[in-house]
């Protein structure tokens, strides 16, 4: 794959390019905690997107996408979102590069890698993260990694229009092989996790569908999450974050009933991270393997975040031995659940959901085995 996009962008360019790559994540469990100052247990995977890049003396910044055999070529010193083009999470990360004063200048970039878009693996993250890194090293910018993870989550709040949260582009950047990052996202205080699941295996399963409400019903779901901490607040006025709030004191606030319904959500599952890194740290991956059920079933019911194909996924395994939890994993509406499942049955565990799912669904899922890897880097 590297070697590809190296020689398209020579073909392209006729000039050597610099290589750096960001890897897509998994998230074990903690889902939509992150923008609400909670817990979360991503890690990085050897799911990559790669950005080949050099600079240019034309204040033209230059891309080519190798997946979508396309080419768009933007203004430096001018340009505005492109929402919906692939362009946007460039133009994004250099707008907000330029922001905080950071001299970027032209540039030519190929970009492509292995990360399936729309399965909730953070494709767009990703890229967002590769391009503040590559234009950080080709000019010699310096950025901290951690404010690389900041530049790119702006990027997809202004040019993407999602108001993502941290975890997705904090667990590109910073991911380490066999460890989840165990990370605070108000305060960004972390540690790496060692993930030794023995005989145990991740396995993600890609429903192929990706719910086109699925930006509009994130950002809804935000707002349903501040609604119900404004109501906090007006009992407890040092409340910050949903992370902040009981379920006693959940249950004294007049809500409607929905919004209550996210923010138990929201609270249930953020103990449910802590209690997982407790059971994880004695080894304890039957009593994990509950806690991800759970966090599916209040995603699905309580949060409302899931859909038809996950929820058969989720439900097939539950009849299956030798898998010790399943859920959706990410924004929702489609893309992958998570699962932990025993590498005997691997094999005919795919078997048999294909089966299944071709028979109620009429299309074929699809199967990653992944595990924690390295975080953003040179090539
Ligand atoms: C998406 C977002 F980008 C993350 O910030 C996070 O909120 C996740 O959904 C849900 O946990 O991946």
């Amino acid at each position: 794959m590297y070697q590809s996009i190296k020689s398209t962008f020579i073909d392209l360019f006729s000039k050597e390019p610099l290589l750096v790559y960001s890897p897509g994540r998994i998230n074990l469990i903690g889902e939509h905690t992150d923008y609400n100052g909670g817990y979360v247990l991503p890690a990085a995977i050897d799911k990559k997107m790669v950005v080949a890049i050099a600079a240019n003396d034309s204040g033209i910044g230059r891309i080519y996408s190798v997946d979508f055999k396309e080419e768009f070529s933007f203004d430096i010193a001018s340009f505005s979102p492109k929402k919906g083009h692939w362009a946007t999470y460039v133009m994004g990360v250099v707008s907000q590069l330029q922001q905080a004063g950071y001299a970027v200048k032209g540039f030519d970039m190929v970009f492509g890698g292995d990360i399936p878009v729309g399965a909730g693996l953070s494709s767009s993250a990703a890229l967002e993260c590769a391009v503040g890194f590559a234009l950080s090293e080709l000019f010699g910018l310096n950025i901290p990694k951690k404010s690389i993870v900041h530049y790119a989550q702006k990027a997809e709040h202004t040019f993407a229009g999602v108001q993502c949260g941290i975890m997705d582009q904090f667990a590109s950047v910073m991911g380490k092989k066999s460890h989840a990052i165990r990370l605070d996202c108000r305060t960004l205080e972390f540690d790496y996790f060692p993930i030794d699941l023995g005989a145990y295996k991740i396995l993600l399963i890609d429903t192929q569908v990706k719910h086109s409400l699925a930006d509009s019903a994130y950002n809804q779901r935000r707002l349903e999450c501040e609604e119900g901490v404004s109501a906090a607040k007006q009992i407890q006025s040092d409340i910050k974050d949903l992370r902040d709030v009981s379920l006693d004191l959940l249950g004294q606030l007049d809500l409607p009933s929905v919004v209550y319904d996210r923010c138990r959500f929201v609270v249930e599952e953020n103990q449910r991270v802590l209690d997982s890194c407790d059971l994880l740290s004695k080894g304890d991956l039957e009593g994990f393997g509950e806690k991800v059920y759970q966090s599916h079933e209040g995603l699905s019911k309580l949060y409302e975040v899931s859909c038809d194909e996950l929820d058969f996924l989720v439900d097939y395994t539950k009849e299956v031995s030798g898998v010790l939890g399943s859920r959706m994993m990410g924004g929702g509406f489609g893309g992958c659940t998570i699962n932990i499942v025993h590498e005997d049955i691997i094999g005919q565990l795919q078997k048999d959901v294909s089966e299944a799912y071709e028979r109620k669904f009429n299309k074929s899922p699809k199967f990653y085995i992944v595990s924690p890897e390295e975080g953003t880097g040179l090539l």
